[in-house]
């Protein structure tokens, strides 16, 4: 059943003792990591065993999240199937005909698809979420240490290091609790921020060499074609979120990352904005969805300058319309 659920029920919900697989999205980040291997601490203090799944394997630095754990999917006869910061059903990536099979989503995207019966406040982070419930279950004390290394490295990691707009007072109380558990948030921040493989500064570089800017530089982006990413030897997970390079030119309003998937046809599409500009908008538009100021999606186009065409057409209409707004305010 589809139906929004209060965070008092999902805390009944999550104390059946149940085996569960436990689904993050595809390109997994720091947040549906964290919040998935913290809500496997969680279980696993009230009695149930856990395994975590993703489509796509994290990257390497983020072990300290996953500790080295193998994220791919096989059947094992699981009780329960919950989705962690996964906006719709295609965010499950390869695993996303799991997704009629789920039975709880805990999210805290706004602009989304809804697949089972969810809870979804719409926190900085989906790690906030997961602390809000554990407080509910008045087992804070109770957790390990790694419950804690897990949520801050999700908080950090959707705030840029708690520099973005969704950043609230209760974020900075949450994670002022959570520092006071005693992790090396310093590391933590180090190793998401500050630490890159040689591949993934290859495709900065790329990025400062190839991004096209549009609308008088209103407009940054990037196209990561398959020949580009084969040819200096980098996947998509070397570049991550390279939208933020994009995004850190003077005078853009919105940045976007596009990257060519194996079905040619296909490009995942990463959209930023450094305005009052609902980017969440444009990408449901294209079947996606996710913050107003944060989101993605996938777009279908006969070539690689047909999809940087209508991708800049659709973006540069919110621009204009932002501009507009600003005239007549
Ligand atoms: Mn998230």
């Amino acid at each position: 059943m589809i139906k929004e659920i209060s965070l008092n029920y999902l805390a009944a919900k999550i104390k059946e003792v149940k085996y569960t697989l436990i689904l993050c999205h595809k390109n997994p980040d720091p947040d549906t990591l964290g919040s998935a291997f913290a809500l496997k601490e969680i279980l696993a203090y009230l009695g149930s065993s856990a395994d975590v799944a993703c489509a796509d394997a994290p990257p390497s630095k983020f072990s300290f999240i996953t500790g080295g754990a193998s994220l791919e999917y096989t059947e094992k006869g699981y009780e329960r199937y919950i989705a962690i910061d996964v906006a719709s059903p295609m965010q499950l990536g390869d695993l996303s005909f799991l997704a009629e099979r789920v039975d709880l989503t805990i999210d805290h995207h706004k602009m989304c698809t809804r697949f089972s019966e969810y809870y979804a406040d719409f926190k900085a982070s989906c790690a906030e979420n997961i602390y809000l419930l554990a407080r509910e279950l008045n087992i804070l004390d109770k957790l390990p240490l790694q419950f804690y290394n897990c949520l801050y490295a999700g908080m950090s990691a959707d705030t840029g290091g708690f520099r973005y707009s969704n950043v609230t007072p209760e974020t900075m109380s949450s994670a002022s609790e959570i520092i006071k558990r005693g992790i090396d948030h310093a590391e933590i921040n180090r190793i998401i921020f500050d630490s890159k493989s040689l591949e993934e500064i290859k495709a900065q570089k790329l990025t400062y060499e190839k991004m096209q800017l549009f609308y008088d530089g209103a407009l940054s982006l990037i196209m990561f074609t398959n020949e580009m990413k084969e040819s200096n030897g980098i996947t998509d997970a070397d570049i991550g979120d390279i939208v933020n390079t994009v995004r850190s030119v003077e005078g853009v309003l919105v940045a976007i990352s596009l990257k060519q998937q194996k079905d040619e046809s296909k490009y995942s599409l990463s959209s930023r904005a450094n305005a009052e500009i609902d980017v969440s908008k444009v990408c449901m538009g294209f079947g996606g969805g996710g913050h107003v100021r944060a989101a993605g999606a996938t777009v279908v186009a006969d070539s690689p300058e047909d999809a940087v065409q209508i991708v800049v057409s659709k973006f540069g209409e919110a621009i204009e319309e932002y501009k507009k707004g600003l005239k007549n305010g």
